[in-house]
């Protein structure tokens, strides 16, 4: 496995692995396949993939003994792991890996049409959990129990779902690690999110990570857009595999769930804004954020013209990419025009250079290769000094967070070819 980062995140996270292989690839197809092969040991019985896998390295909390996974049923055996999930980009990897394989000729091509042969099912298990236990009314959107879900963990998106969660008494006691690797603390949830953050991991610990059971009892249950438009692209990288290994009918119900996901990504769309909006399941509210993620169907190539014709205007006008005050012309994880914007914290400001990458492999694919190409030059400008930055100051470009991140690393190696 790869690291996330050397000192902050001395384990495997799930959808920092599947951008980690898209670097890799670039570089050795057999290390790609090592890296997908290695979360994959970790996947639930379920078809859940969890969203850290532990290694023997020590330093991060929560760490394997505060999940305490090993009491659900559907918790692999043989490795440690987290009890919740994060955003399945895995499929963007498998093809990528597959493409470089192919390029490459040989005993590396035999390799890359193996592991997709052999893990295919894997892969297909994955998207259907999400698409079952995690829309099981079918509305075509992503539920997520905990802001760690999304990957995004304390952006404003969640501030008010998080507003609603109370821990009890009865949270057992905790010393963060994460402070302590960061040049300010202020780069870093506070202390008041963490016991949010606690909470639910011991809601969830008290039920065995049941899925049914957890939907009851868990304080934090939003719709996330985003997580739905990465589900949607997935599900058509998928599908696309399984054309070419004739797997007719898997393919088939993944382009009618990629169809079903990006409906549900249109149908949050705020009219007044042209932004998609998450949804807070418990309390049925809208939640209207100017963050990154209101642009999921850009992101995903929704089906209406007109919305995704307004949201390029959005994201390259003053309000985002093209805010003068900005260093990089890169989108921010919240709008510079919103007050609320923190420009050095964590999820709530900072430009973080995946995300960069993810729309410009998003414009790639829907041909628009201008809008990729804006999106790559930026970012390599912005990453040029080599630090290799979680994040960046979006008005001074300094890197922020832990230095030397492996998938900022991993998106850069991919520009770069
Ligand atoms: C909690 C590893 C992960 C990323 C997330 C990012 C951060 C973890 C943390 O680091 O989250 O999962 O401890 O802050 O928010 O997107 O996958 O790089």
């Amino acid at each position: 496995m790869t690291a996330a980062a050397p000192r902050l995140y001395p384990h495997m996270w799930s959808w920092d692995s599947g951008l980690i292989a898209v670097g890799l690839a670039r570089l050795s197809v057999p290390r790609a396949i090592t890296e997908l092969r290695t979360l994959l040991r970790a996947q639930w019985s379920t078809g859940m993939i969890p969203h850290i896998v532990f290694s023997a390295g020590d330093g991060y909390f929560p760490g394997p003994e505060r999940w305490g996974t090993e009491s659900a049923a559907a918790a692999p055996a043989a490795v440690r792991t987290s009890g919740i999930c994060q955003p399945p980009v895995h499929a963007i990897a498998v093809r990528r890996i597959l493409d470089a394989g192919r390029a490459a000729g040989g005993e590396v091509r035999d390799q890359a049409e193996a592991f997709v042969r052999e893990t295919f099912g894997s892969w297909l298990a994955w998207h259907r959990w999400l698409a079952t236990a995690r829309d099981p009314d079918r509305r075509g959107l992503v539920e997520i129990h905990h802001g760690w879900e999304s990957g995004m963990d304390n952006s404003p998106r969640w501030d008010e779902p998080y507003a609603a969660v109370v821990p009890g008494a009865d949270l057992p006691g905790f010393v963060r690690t994460d402070v302590d690797h960061v040049g300010d603390v202020r780069e870093r949830p506070t202390d008041a999110e963490y016991g949010r953050y606690l909470w639910i991991v011991e809601q969830l610990r008290r039920v065995r990570y049941d899925d049914d059971a957890a939907r009851e009892v868990v304080a934090f249950r939003v719709a996330d857009v985003f997580m739905s438009a990465i589900l949607a692209v997935a599900s058509d990288e998928l599908a696309g595999l399984g054309d070419e290994l004739g797997r007719v009918e898997d393919a088939a119900e993944l382009r009618e769930l990629a169809g079903r996901f990006r409906a549900g990504v249109l149908s949050t769309v705020s009219p007044a804004t042209g932004l998609a909006r998450d949804l807070d399941r418990r309390s049925g509210r809208w939640i209207e954020t100017e963050t990154i993620a209101g642009f999921a169907p850009l992101f995903c190539g929704a089906q209406d013209g007109a919305v995704v014709a307004r949201q390029r205007e959005l994201f390259w006008g003053e309000r985002w990419c093209g805010h003068p005050a900005l260093a990089h012309p890169l989108p921010p994880s919240v709008s510079p025009s919103d007050p609320g914007m923190r420009p050095r914290t964590y999820w709530r400001g900072p430009v973080w250079p995946i995300v960069s990458w993810l729309f410009s492999w998003a414009f790639e694919r829907q041909g628009d290769d201008d809008g990729a190409r804006r999106l790559r030059d930026a970012s390599l400008r912005q990453l040029a000094a080599g630090d290799f930055g979680e994040y960046y100051e979006p008005f001074t470009g300094e890197p922020l967070g832990s230095l030397h991140q492996s998938w900022t690393a991993a998106v850069t190696l991919d520009w770069l070819a």
